[in-house]
């Protein structure tokens, strides 16, 4: 019989996100893009939201390329419901695009931990969405001004729910991965937390990644991926 749990060469790999906005999703997915080759998929970018379960059809979808190991799917989940989805989602529609013997692990990346860290990185994030400016795909500053855009990121301040690894969905992840986005040095918190994935990462999966990157690779990376603009306004 077959042994759903192992860890094989054809295991493939997603990670959720738990986040606010402004922590460094998509700087740590494109470092991680950068690196290995991986997929990522934006919730910013799907614009016909009809389907709710295209965030993840086209992560299995992705996940169906035989050079593709792993998929980051780039949405905050920053409440229970949200990660239920994620997760029923994934049961419901794995078989449509992967086969019976492709067994998939889902790995966390938490941001923020406690509605204490959520206080603590209320400023740098708001700092850093206001520097973003317009180089996002929705929240652009120019549109919607200051004040609107920190309306938009307190909203999902106030329902924020931070992981309950002992309860329904939080408990289905296969790794959890605490990140600290205000560390002492928060101006690399990105490369830090990514050096954090890529270490629990291989450790726990090495099959995922067998040979870690240089510390040169690591900056690199994290250079370009801090530098990165988007092609064009979305439409
Ligand atoms: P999000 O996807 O969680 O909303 P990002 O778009 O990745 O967050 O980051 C928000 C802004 O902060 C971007 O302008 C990004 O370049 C910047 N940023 C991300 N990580 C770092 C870091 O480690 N140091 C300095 N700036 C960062």
């Amino acid at each position: 019989s077959i042994d759903y749990e192992k860890v094989d060469s054809n295991t493939k790999f997603l990670i959720f996100p738990i986040a606010v906005i402004g922590c460094g999703k998509t700087t740590t997915a494109l470092i991680l893009k950068n690196l290995f080759n991986w997929g990522h998929i934006q919730n910013d970018d799907i614009h016909n939201k009809k389907d709710k379960a295209i965030l993840i059809k086209r992560s299995l979808e992705l996940l169906t390329k035989d050079d593709t190991k792993c998929v980051i799917v780039d949405r905050n989940n920053h409440q229970f419901r949200e990660r239920k989805q994620l997760f029923e989602w994934v049961e419901q529609y794995k078989e449509q695009y992967l086969s019976y013997d492709t067994n998939i692990k889902i790995i966390g990346i938490s941001f923020v931990n406690s509605i204490d860290d959520l206080d603590r990185i209320k400023n740098v994030t708001v700092n850093r969405v206001l520097q973003r400016g317009d180089n996002h795909q929705t929240i652009q500053l120019n549109k919607y001004g200051e004040r609107k855009v920190v309306g938009i990121m307190s909203g999902f301040w106030k329902r924020f729910q931070p992981v309950a690894e002992d309860r329904i969905p939080d408990n289905l992840f296969d790794l959890l991965i605490k990140l600290d986005v205000n560390n002492e040095n928060h101006e690399n918190s990105s490369l830090i937390n990514s050096m954090t994935i890529i270490n629990e990462l291989h450790e726990k999966y090495p099959i995922l990644i067998p040979k870690m990157p240089t510390t040169m690779e690591l900056e690199d990376a994290f250079k370009q991926s801090i530098e990165f603009k988007i092609p064009s306004k979305t439409k």
